[in-house]
């Protein structure tokens, strides 16, 4: 492992200084103190850096169109164990750490669960020796800032690269490399040969910015490389004439350098719903093509048979945004290597996998073909090869069913469905959770799981526990490593150890304590924020994650003003002191969810300043959520909202970093919340809800009306009828969208339906929570048991059963 003394830092920090600001110390801005920072660190890891590149293990690439990754500084230090030190040395030189880590932006390269899974899986990766890299975008504009003005939510640009660079990044122009868009197809016959020329293209250069991923208290230092898009310099300007739109004018260079510039701009806001767009296409392809010529190059710089490919290399495609993976390799394969067709499908196939992560039909991508055939030509004709092919193996095996057929097949009505295509040309397809893997082969991809049921596997999410609980919550880990020796650190199913002191008073008032000082961080954050003041002693109920109305927030804001009513009419009702948190951001088209936003924020604004409820009741939104006050906010949470409509969470993350950081679980057996209900057992667990057996029967066979339900039961009429009444002020129209979206159109995610069940077990988290000792003791099972959901775990099982399947030595997978 890298190291260095406090001495030696020191200098180093000095020399920096001089040679990148040519000032003193004492004179640098906190800004200018965290890039030198950064730079020695960089310093430090330079050589073991370049030494993890050359390793001659098999290589993991995983691509995904977002990484999520916070900050890094506080997590590189803690994985190269020198937080010591450097805090140390820094303090000599009257410098704080902690002003330094609060400094770095937070780079929100992603939507949500999605990204951060990804960004988890890289910190395991590098923490397992796997040799495991990322391919993505370095966008220009990460996802919006959000504000909310008179409790609207407002999207302001994400200009997270003010000084022009990151500063984690390396800059590689010497691995820059061009992707082609739109142009001509022409086969030619040479020799017998067919040859492929694609002409009059638009080049785009694809310029690679790495930023090293740092292993835990090891020596491996992988790499996430995102590219940048830009114009190729020799096509730039007004004498060249490369492309077939583009003249050779100086307003066709300019239309030219925007075309390309274009393409990693902005992160699209969007994260359930797939618009079809054709920047979209473009971002995908862009980074997709990229990667697989990055790959290529680098293979055949080192090994000499291409056939050899699926030995060194596992190419994971994270979602469907990533699918052209498989028409790229194949074009590569056939085109530039000069494969035959059924050679490089053998590859393409042993090669890839797949993840999907959503059941959401809106979200499914369908491309329409001619916006590919026309932004991408060759790979268009590759799809369509594909598409030939199985379609004349699904018609041989089902007999000409052709309703079997047009289903299953990869373009139909004129749509190239991207599921389709990753499914059949990988020879791996994983759901996240049980629940969602079992519905994926039972109902979703039926027929695909029929048609070839040994692709299908599941591989349940996970958390890199050392961000979510060593870094964010240093006091629980102390705590932890003094009752059960630091082993966890490395196999979190140690963490069951704790169970011991389940029943250890003194145990558990410690924990306590620290639950109570996490609670008064975050409620002094809060208080400086927002100039709200919160009770650390009230239960902090908290739901934070993306708006949608799958995901219920309606659910919670009704409980909060079911609440309301009941201490209005009763003043002594019985009612432990809560603040109920939310963070969410909505995507900007989805208007449903910006309405509930708006309902929020004026329901927390009623309560907020009610003088009745005043010890009894708070409600804070917080502005803008993000990985970094994620960070503040699960340490201190005592009850985790995870309530989605049962069948439609895939799995959810914050689930498992609540639970890991004691948090209890009120939740629908949903996505992975079933296996923390397995892990914890009914006794340490909130149930309630339909199950997702009745979800997917009212689906299929109707029979339940909201409106019935409405007129029948007062308690859920009094707080329906808030949105219309005017009880809360100001939401005449957003009141009115979502009366409709329940009444008039069925409450489509069964929110009045869960209601009644949701308000009971509300009350036994009330019930409970007077029990502190009880309370506390449940928290510790929790963390005890919290140990199967770290990423190391997933990680691990994608090794095993997908990347490295078939290089098993002693039943010991085989990295090499
Ligand atoms: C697609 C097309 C065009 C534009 C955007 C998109 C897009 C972008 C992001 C579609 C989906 C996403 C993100 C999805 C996501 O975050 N899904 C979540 O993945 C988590 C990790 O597996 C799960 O825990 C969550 O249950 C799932 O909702």
């Amino acid at each position: 492992m890298v190291t260095i003394s406090k001495k030696k830092f020191k200098q180093q920090f000095e020399t920096k200084m001089y040679s990148l600001y040519a000032q003193s110390i004492n004179e640098a801005s906190n800004e200018q103190l965290l890039n030198v920072l950064c730079s020695v660190i960089k310093d430090i890891i330079a050589k073991r850096w370049i030494e993890t590149k050359i390793s001659c293990q098999k290589e993991v690439y995983y691509f995904c169109i977002e990484f999520l990754m916070g900050r890094q500084l506080k997590s590189n230090l803690l994985n190269l164990d020198l937080e010591k030190t450097i805090r140390e040395g820094l303090k000599d030189l009257g410098i704080s750490l902690d002003d330094l880590i609060e400094e770095e932006v937070d780079p929100a390269l992603g939507n949500g669960g999605l990204g951060r899974l990804a960004a988890c899986f890289l910190d395991s990766m590098a923490s397992l020796d796997i040799s495991g890299h990322g391919y993505g975008i370095r966008y220009k504009y990460g996802l919006f800032e959000q504000k909310f003005v008179n409790g609207y939510q407002v999207e302001v640009p994400d200009n997270w690269l003010t000084q022009g660079n990151y500063i984690w990044e390396t800059v590689r122009p010497n691995k820059a490399v061009v992707v082609k868009f739109e142009g001509d197809v022409e086969l030619i016959d040479d020799n017998k040969r067919l040859r492929v020329v694609h002409k009059n293209y638009i080049p785009v250069m694809a310029m690679p910015y790495d930023i090293p991923i740092i292993g835990y208290e090891n020596d491996s230092i992988n790499t996430l490389r995102l590219f940048k898009s830009d114009i190729v310099r020799r096509d730039f300007g007004p004498t060249s004439s490369n492309a077939k739109n583009y003249s050779g004018s100086y307003d066709d260079a300019l239309k030219y350098k925007y075309y390309a510039e274009e393409i990693s701009q902005v992160l699209y806001p969007n994260d359930s719903n797939y618009a079809g767009r054709l920047l979209r296409l473009k971002q995908e392809y862009f980074f997709v093509s990229a990667g697989i010529q990055d790959i290529i190059r680098k293979f055949k710089k080192h090994k000499s048979n291409i056939l050899d490919l699926p030995k060194s290399v596992a190419i994971h495609i994270n979602d469907t945004h990533p699918t052209l993976c498989i028409p790229e390799l194949m074009r590569i394969l056939l085109d530039e290597e000069g494969l035959s067709w059924d050679e490089a499908w053998d590859i393409t196939k042993n090669t890839i996998s797949y993840t999907n992560h959503t059941i959401m039909a809106e979200a499914m991508e369908k491309w329409p073909a001619e916006m590919m055939k026309k932004l991408l030509p060759r790979i268009y004709m590759i799809v369509e090869e594909i598409d030939r092919r199985y379609k004349n193996y699904l018609n041989e095996k089902y007999s000409g069913d052709i309703n079997k057929v047009n289903h299953m097949s990869i373009i139909n009505c004129e749509n190239i469905s991207m599921a389709h295509l990753c499914i059949m040309g990988s020879h791996s397809v994983n759901g996240v959770a049980n629940l969602h893997t079992e519905i994926l082969k039972n109902e979703v991809l039926k027929d695909f799981y029929d048609d070839e049921p040994e692709k299908f596997n599941n591989k349940t999410n996970g958390i890199a526990h050392r961000r979510w609980l060593l870094s964010c919550n240093p006091k629980l880990a102390d705590l932890i490593t003094e009752l059960i020796g630091s082993e966890w650190k490395r196999d979190t199913l140690k963490l069951e150890e704790l169970e011991k002191y389940k029943d250890d008073i003194d145990v558990l008032r410690k924990l306590d304590e620290i639950k109570t000082d996490n609670k008064k961080i975050l409620a002094n954050h809060i208080k400086e924020k927002y100039d709200i003041d919160i009770n650390p002693n009230s239960i902090y109920d908290v739901q934070i994650k993306r708006l949608h109305a799958y995901k219920r927030q309606l659910l919670n804001v009704f409980h909060i003003l079911h609440l309301y009513h009941e201490l209005l009419e009763n003043p002594n009702f019985d009612i432990e002191p809560r603040t109920f948190i939310f963070g969410a951001k909505a995507a900007p088209g989805y208007h449903l969810a910006k309405s509930i936003i708006k309902f929020i924020n004026s329901v927390a604004y009623k309560i907020n300043n009610d003088e009745r409820v005043k010890d009894k009741l708070k409600v804070v939104f917080v502005e803008n959520y993000s990985v970094s006050l994620a960070e503040i906010i699960i340490p201190a949470a005592d009850v985790s909202e995870q309530i989605s409509t049962t069948t439609k969470e895939a799995s959810g993350t914050s689930n498992m970093k609540f639970m890991m950081n004691g948090a209890i679980t009120i939740a629908t057996l949903d996505g992975a919340n079933v296996e923390i209900h397995e892990q914890v057992g009914n006794e340490n667990i909130i149930l309630f809800g339909l199950s997702a057996k009745q979800v997917l029967d009212y689906n299929k066979y109707g029979g339940y009306s909201a409106l019935d339900l409405y007129k029948s039961n007062m308690y859920i009429k009094r707080v329906v009828d808030d949105l219309i009444n005017g009880f809360i002020p100001n939401i005449e129209k957003e009141g009115r969208e979502i009366y409709d979206s329940l009444i008039t159109y069925n409450d489509e995610y069964f929110v009045l339906r869960d209601m009644e069940n949701y308000i009971e077990a509300q009350q036994k988290i009330n019930k409970l929570y007077k029990e502190k000792e009880k309370w506390n003791s449940i928290s510790l099972v929790n963390i005890a048991n919290s140990g199967i959901f770290s990423s190391d775990r997933t990680i691990s099982e994608y090794a095993k059963d997908i990347w490295f399947k078939g290089c098993e030595i002693n039943g010991e997978y085989n990295k090499l």
